[in-house]
């Protein structure tokens, strides 16, 4: 992308905007030129208000102009899909991957608790993502009613039409798969350890394990129909300076320039 870029979000939630105690419905983000604000902004306004957690009575919507100089331009995660027939094997398989990435099997339990019961204190759906300890599974990001919310990335223009056609190869065109793999592949390039992810969407059952070892796992029938859904970034809370881990997760822009997708 030559000209300008923008980056567009949105959040909706019920009951009030999110900080005066709404409750989340809906979010997005994208970096598009300029000539596609308008288009990107229409486009979140009716997502945000046809959400199967329920109509909206708070949006926002954000645009941003980047600097085009402070874009990082990174690889994509290598995707691929497990094999998993059912609830009970989907657990299995999150655990062994979240484990052979090093993480401690209480902060994995902690993690599938957080994911069922929703991750916000009393058990509620949550804007952002839970921060993790990968070793003892303590939560660590500041605000546990909102999470930490992962923005300012996208994909190339064609990066984007490589990934939909691979993905339409696959049967898989859905645009949660192209979303997740983007926050995915930032979340582990701003020095995750290993990510799981359930949607909160009550039908949409596939989950994820990313990982810096094992790349994008896509893990069907990882959300049981009761689980809220959420997200854990599991970090070696030693190592890394949060402060600065966080800030690279919301504010440093970043555009997917390449795909790979693993067989299977
Ligand atoms: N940053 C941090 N956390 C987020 C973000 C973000 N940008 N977006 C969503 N979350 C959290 C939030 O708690 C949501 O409730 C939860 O994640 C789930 O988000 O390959 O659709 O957008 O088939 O509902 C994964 C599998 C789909 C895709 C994930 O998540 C595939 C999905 P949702
Ligand atoms: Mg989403
Ligand atoms: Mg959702």
């Amino acid at each position: 992308m030559k000209t300008m870029v923008y980056s567009v979000r949105m959040r909706a939630a019920q009951g009030g905007p999110h900080e005066k105690g709404g409750r989340h419905i809906s979010g997005a983000e994208k970096i598009v030129p300029f000539e596609q604000v308008a288009q990107t902004i229409q486009q979140m306004l009716h997502r945000a208000k046809s959400h199967a957690l329920g109509e909206p009575d708070f949006i926002n919507i954000n645009v941003e102009r980047l600097e085009l100089q402070y874009i990082k331009y990174i690889t994509a995660l290598p995707l691929q899909t497990a094999k998993t027939k059912d609830h009970e094997h989907a657990l299995w398989c999150a655990r062994q991957l979240l484990s052979a990435s090093g993480v401690q099997p209480a902060a994995i339990e902690r993690a599938l608790e957080l994911l069922a019961r929703g991750p916000a204190p009393g058990g509620q759906n949550m804007r952002g993502a839970v921060i993790m300890d990968a070793a003892s599974g303590r939560r660590l990001e500041p605000d546990p009613w909102r999470g930490v919310r992962v923005s300012r990335m996208d994909y190339t223009p064609r990066a984007a039409a490589e990934l939909s056609r691979l993905l339409e190869s696959m049967g898989l065109e859905h645009f949660r798969v192209r979303e997740a793999l983007a926050l995915a592949t930032k979340v582990i390039y701003a020095g995750t350890l290993a990510e799981i992810c359930c949607s909160d969407d009550p039908h949409y059952t596939t989950g994820y394990v990313s990982s810096q070892r094992f790349g994008y796992v896509r893990i069907p029938h990882l959300k049981h129909a009761s689980f809220k859904g959420g997200r854990v970034f599991f970090i070696r809370s030693q190592e890394i300076n949060l402060e600065e881990y966080i800030s690279r997760l919301q504010e440093e822009p970043v555009l997917i320039d390449q795909i790979r997708i693993s067989n299977g």
